[in-house]
């Protein structure tokens, strides 16, 4: 958009290794009238290399910024005035403007020192993004968007609560040798690709002219959401202009401001379709231009800033920004809006279809149908029925009721009364015993924990949670037997009793308990529990699917659960907390990424173990941490179990599949996904050992062992 400063300066600049001076250099504002004018000043702008065009002789320009070296004003003016066309003398000498351009010192450590009405060297900026990071844990993390020419970081930052060339080097508007040759676009570029899913508004800041462009550079064209995009911007810029009365004009870039193809906003549009995407052309109109004094600086933030929260406020008006996840409750999310997944599960009602494709289709997302008629998929699930006082009867490729789990556990009991004590973990709301059992060889051992069945509809959950406990009791494989003898296994199939009963009576696709509040039911056990309660990813509203609760453990079953976890906490090593579906192995936490202090120990555990999961069939996991891989989504079980019960390795399984059938996971998935899952906790708590969890007494003794030697030697060395 700007034309170049005259090529010998710039080898007179670098030859000499010293800063460049612009003493004398002199800023005219040209003020062309008819197109006579404007003719002269493009003749000037294309063919005189020696002017330094700080903004473009556009049709209807009301001004034209033109910078000159002292030894060629003369022939300007002179063309200015042959041509009779108007122009001031905005500054005599730039260099006495580039002087009282105050730079502040940052003082590190201390965000507070910085100020708003100057300028600072990018070291200065850097310094006092790390210093943000470090201010505002968990609200601001760092974020790298690739790397420079001359190897310095695209720094920036995530603030997170829970987007007219020239072929001619010599040219400030040079594309470069092809798109994205360049270091800092193509990195850049490649870091808002990968969180471009999540990008709704994206605005790139330059100066100057007081303008607010949408895209695209080369076309006038109104295409996708255009007049969306005209009358959001174009409220934001009232909101703008009511501080200081500063004026923008909102347009269309080709029509405002010239033809110019390759800029950012551009690709961000095109390539990534965010909704909304503008290019905010700041102060001034042409008195200082790019030399906007210090004094204008705060006044400048302070209008865009009013104007940036305008933006946000009129495109949710026009029905952007919308967390249809939490908040639109016409639609069942089978799962949550996952980066690391790519995919998003959700059910419609045959009324809302057609609103949910508009909305769809609107916002350039791609979808498949997985299932025309749900209800015919319900209709193909089928039961077998246990039955009671033999345990062989129980079948690990099909799904059964409470009441059928809870008969074939008391009869487990009966049938290994040695090895086998039934657990009650507390009642549910509508008063139902939460049922487990404890499988131990002897006292004193180390504790793993199964959690099924938190939410209602997985029903996989409970089943794979039920093989685990009877392979545990009647494999003859060495491995699986050596892990049933090492550890007491404390195992809940069904934590949400009432939730399971009325997924089977009364509606498949239920996921809460069945607390009523006034018409609604049912509270998210997976939100209710005392760790950032309601801090992401839960609501507030009982007539969702992730209601938080009134309170954190404000649910009988999570209360009371949590306080039988409680305590035996002091000897879990392990707690693995089942869900569906998306082939998912999650860690703590639902809203940070914060490495806590074994975090790469149980990606690295968690990650061999998926491995070892594949190997069966094939069947791929993820493993990442929550608030990465699924969105954020506080007040879980494990996030609980982990930051306030310190347990070293702490798992969520999200099995199979990854949207085809979802909650109506086939019966002839059920034993593949069981024996899969099998084999992978068997690996984690090999790799586990490895990185020294779930190590028992011989394992501590064989450490303090070491420290002995190491002390000894210690002493000797002395
Ligand atoms: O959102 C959830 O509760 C789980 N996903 S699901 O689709 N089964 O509902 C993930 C739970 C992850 N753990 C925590 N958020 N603590
Ligand atoms: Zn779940």
């Amino acid at each position: 958009m700007y034309k170049l400063i005259s090529i010998s300066i710039l080898l007179i600049a670098c030859a000499s290794g010293e800063k460049f001076r612009f003493d004398n250099y002199t800023l005219y504002k040209i003020l062309p009238a008819n197109s006579e004018h404007l003719k002269t000043l493009q003749n000037l702008y294309e063919s005189d290399e020696r002017y330094d065009f700080w903004s473009d002789p556009v049709p209807n320009a009301e001004y034209v910024s033109v910078l000159s070296a002292p030894q060629d004003r003369i022939y300007l003016e002179n063309l200015l005035e042959r041509n009779a066309v108007p122009f001031t003398v905005s500054l005599d000498d730039i260099q006495k403007a580039i002087d009282k351009q105050v730079i502040k010192k940052y003082e590190r450590n201390n965000v507070r020192s910085m100020q708003w009405d100057a300028y600072y060297p990018l070291e200065d900026i850097n310094a006092w993004i790390d210093d943000l990071v470090r201010a505002y844990p968990g609200i601001v993390t760092p974020e790298i968007g690739g790397t420079s020419y001359e190897g310095r970081e695209i720094k920036g930052f995530k603030i997170s609560h829970v987007l007219g060339a020239s072929t001619n080097p010599a040219s400030d508007n040079y594309a470069g040798p092809g798109p994205f040759s360049e270091d800092e676009s193509r990195t850049l570029s490649t870091y808002i690709s990968s969180i471009s899913h999540r990008i709704e508004i994206y605005l790139s800041f330059h100066s100057s002219g007081q303008l607010l462009l949408l895209p695209f550079g080369n076309t006038t064209e109104p295409l996708a959401n255009y007049y969306d995009a005209m009358n959001i911007g174009r409220r934001a810029m009232g909101a703008l202009s009511v501080r200081y009365g500063t004026e923008y004009t909102t347009g269309n870039i080709a029509e405002a401001i010239y033809h110019a193809t390759g800029t950012s906003v551009d690709w961000v549009k095109e390539h990534l379709q965010v909704p909304l995407v503008y290019c905010y052309e700041l102060r001034d109109r042409g008195t200082y231009g790019h030399l906007l004094p210090p004094e204008q600086i705060l006044p400048t933030s302070q209008e865009t800033m009013d104007s940036v929260i305008d933006l946000i406020h009129q495109a949710k008006r026009f029905g952007y920004l919308n967390d249809l996840h939490n908040n639109d409750l016409r639609y069942d999310f089978w799962t949550s809006p996952r980066p690391l997944t790519g995919f998003v599960n959700l059910m419609s009602s045959p009324e809302h279809r057609n609103d949910l494709e508009n909305l769809l289709n609107k916002n350039g997302l791609k979808y498949t149908i997985s299932m025309d008629n749900v209800q015919e998929a319900i209709e193909k699930e089928r039961f077998k029925t246990y039955t009671r006082g033999d345990v062989r009867s129980m079948q690990f490729d099909a799904y059964y009721t409470l009441e059928q789990i809870n008969a074939w556990i008391d009869d487990l009991a009966r049938t290994y009364p040695d090895i086998i004590t039934v657990q009650i973990a507390g009642r549910s709301y509508e008063g139902h015993d939460i049922k487990g059992l404890k499988i131990s060889h002897g006292s004193g051992r180390k504790i793993i924990f199964l959690e099924g069945g938190i939410h209602s509809r997985e029903w996989i959950s409970p089943a794979t949670v039920n093989f685990i406990t009877n392979e545990l009791l009647t494999s003859d494989d060495e491995e699986i037997r050596a892990a049933a003898r090492e550890y007491d296994w404390y195992i809940f199939p069904v934590t949400n009793p009432d939730g399971y009963i009325w997924s089977h009576t009364q509606f498949r696709m239920w996921r809460k308990n069945r607390r009523p509040f006034g018409s609604n039911f049912g509270v998210d056990l997976n939100r209710n529990w005392n760790n950032n309660w309601l801090v992401a990813g839960a609501s507030t509203n009982p007539a969702s699917d992730t209601y938080a609760g009134p309170g954190p453990f404000s649910e009988p079953e999570s209360r009371s659960l949590s306080v039988y976890i409680r305590t035996i906490h002091d000897r879990i090593d392990l707690y693995l907390s089942f869900h569906s579906f998306g082939q998912l192995l999650l860690i703590p936490f639902g809203n940070s990424t914060t490495a806590y202090s074994n975090y790469y120990d149980a990606i690295n555990i968690g990650r061999r173990a998926m491995g070892a999961l594949s190997v069966r069939y094939g069947t791929l996991y993820t493993t990442g941490n929550i608030a990465e891989a699924i969105y954020h989504a506080t007040g879980g079980s494990i996030d609980w179990v982990k930051g306030h019960l310190n347990v070293p390795l702490v798992y969520c399984y999200e099995s199979r599949d990854q949207g085809q059938y979802g909650f109506l996971l086939p019966e002839d998935q059920i034993l593949p996904n069981s024996l899969e899952t099998m084999d992978s906790v068997l690996e984690m708590i090999h790799q586990a050992k490895r990185f020294g969890y779930m190590n028992s007494n011989s394992g501590l003794k064989a450490s303090i062992l070491l420290i002995a030697m190491g002390v000894m030697s210690l002493k000797s060395f002395y």
